[in-house]
């Protein structure tokens, strides 16, 4: 039987899984697939050395599966992880070619690095396993281990948008970027918009054979397929968590200190791609716009710090600070506070309390690869009385979700507008929409997503 080696840039063993800003469902579809399959998860430390061994540590998780994990030096990590994947790769792929930043030395040290990881990866693999490599962090990686002489199936998943051609193209090698991951089996996107620019590119850069319907790329010979898988959430082990004593305290918790006021809340990664500046904006216009609500609402948004090192991260952070101050300066009263910005994250469990407790869910990407917040925040609604999810329209997670209020994060005046239509829609209507939003959020879940994409990887010839 074929065993499953799972790569990507950090593993996360099942344990994580209850701890504050863990990976959720992710973490727990694949160290469900790996005890499955067999295999192990390999991917770096975390940690800096002085002196790059490529010597690899195991360790086995409580339900026995195994990690792999390499350290690396400050200057690969730098110029892999800091530079090239997320000064450059992550900017241009969310469409902010305005911060993309284009560093001879970030391509070289991302070139490096999976080299690296292939020759660390390269003997742990065995003959008949199959091999799921995971994000922008490792395009390259498959064409390394092929050179390496590896037969097996490999396949590839981009967590994040692919970008159009038109802006994809400003990416010095862009066409040796392209061409490393059509040795990969298997292609994942997370969506039809992110695969159907993948394949326009690949048609009208490479002159590749296209096949549309097929979804098969075909140049110097070789055959990917690539698909849309989109991902999901851990629909049992989400819903689950609601009879815990952590998610009901949680709840508890924020209705008592919200009062009569609808809580409405957002719960993301500090980041520039998630609109947080933009949804600010839009709060704040609603209180403009509708001032006879200016007591009935309390806006919650969770933003842990992500990536400090960057300097577009800290310059984000910067912003949202003061913006917060502003409309907190404006229309705070001694006993109402409207925004609450926590620079913290909570567990899965308070996380399911804090969405059950708020009558809004504010989810507003300037784009998005998915977007697990929108699937989380209806999964955790009450049937009987759920809230309303503002959904951007950007976000990945859109295309499956219709039946959320769509908005243009761009907009502060469509944010504004939507908030009061969830602040007003009737228990039929909200109940109307939380039904057709729970049965994708249930079927389309990530063990679901981790099956499809398993079985089609196998199925390659
Ligand atoms: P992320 O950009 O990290 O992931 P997202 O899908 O929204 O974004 O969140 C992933 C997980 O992180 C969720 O389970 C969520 O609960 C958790 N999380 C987010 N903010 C948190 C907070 N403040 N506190 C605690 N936990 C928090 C990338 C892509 C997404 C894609 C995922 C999965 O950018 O588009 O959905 O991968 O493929």
């Amino acid at each position: 039987m074929s065993r499953l080696v799972v790569i990507s840039n950090r593993v996360a063993v099942a344990k994580a899984r209850g701890a504050a800003g863990a990976q959720g469902g992710l973490a727990g579809a694949l160290n469900a697939a790996l005890k499955e399959n067999g295999g192990i998860w390999f991917g770096w430390s975390g940690q800096e050395c002085d002196e790059f061994s490529g010597q690899v540590s195991f360790q086995r998780s409580g339900d026995g599966v195994t990690t792999a994990t390499i350290d690396l030096e400050k200057h690969d990590i730098d110029e892999y992880y800091y530079g090239y994947a997320n000064s450059t790769l992550w900017p241009l792929f969310h469409f902010r070619i305005d911060l993309t930043e284009y560093e001879r030395e970030f391509g070289k040290g991302y070139e490096r690095v999976n080299e690296l990881f292939a020759q660390a990866a390269q003997p742990l693999i065995e003959e008949d396993d199959i091999v799921w490599v995971h994000d922008y962090h490792f395009m390259p990686l498959g064409e390394r281990l092929r050179s390496m002489g590896l037969k097996n199936k490999i396949g590839f998943f981009l967590h994040i948008p692919w970008p159009p051609t038109n802006l994809f193209v400003s990416l010095p090698y862009h066409e040796r970027l392209v061409r490393s991951l059509l040795h990969y089996d298997l292609i994942g996107f997370q969506n039809d918009t992110w695969l159907d620019s993948f394949l326009h590119y690949c048609r009208k850069e490479l002159g590749a054979e296209v096949d549309e319907a097929a979804g098969t790329i075909t140049l110097d010979g070789r055959t990917s397929l690539a698909k849309a898988y989109p991902i999901g959430i851990d629909y049992d082990y989400f819903t689950g968590l609601g009879d815990t004593g952590d998610a009901r305290q949680a709840e508890q918790r924020l209705i008592s200190s919200t009062r009569r006021r609808t809580a409405m809340i957002g719960v993301d990664r500090l980041d520039y791609s998630k609109g947080l500046p933009e949804r600010l904006d839009g709060i704040s216009r609603f209180f403009d716009n509708y001032p006879e609500h200016t007591r009935d609402l309390v806006f919650i948004q969770i933003a842990p710090p992500s990536r400090e090192d960057i300097g577009s991260y800290q310059q984000i952070r910067a912003v949202l600070e003061q913006k917060t101050g502003q409309i907190n300066g404006a229309r705070s009263e001694v006993d109402l506070v409207p925004v609450r910005y926590v620079n913290r994250g909570y567990s899965q469990a308070e996380l399911y309390g804090f969405y059950r407790g708020s009558k809004i869910g504010l989810v507003t990407p300037l784009r998005d690869g998915m977007n697990l917040v929108a699937k989380e925040y209806i999964a955790a609604q009450d049937p009987e009385d759920p809230g309303v999810l503002i959904l951007s329209r950007f976000a990945g997670a859109a295309q499956q979700m219709p039946d959320a209020l769509l908005i243009n994060p761009h907009s502060p005046d469509d944010i504004a507008y939507n908030i009061k239509l969830a602040l007003d829609m009737p228990l039929e209507e909200r109940k109307a929409r939380y039904e057709k939003l729970i049965g994708t959020v249930r079927d389309d879940n990530v063990l679901v997503w981790t099956e499809n994409f398993i079985a089609d990887l196998k199925a390659r010839d």
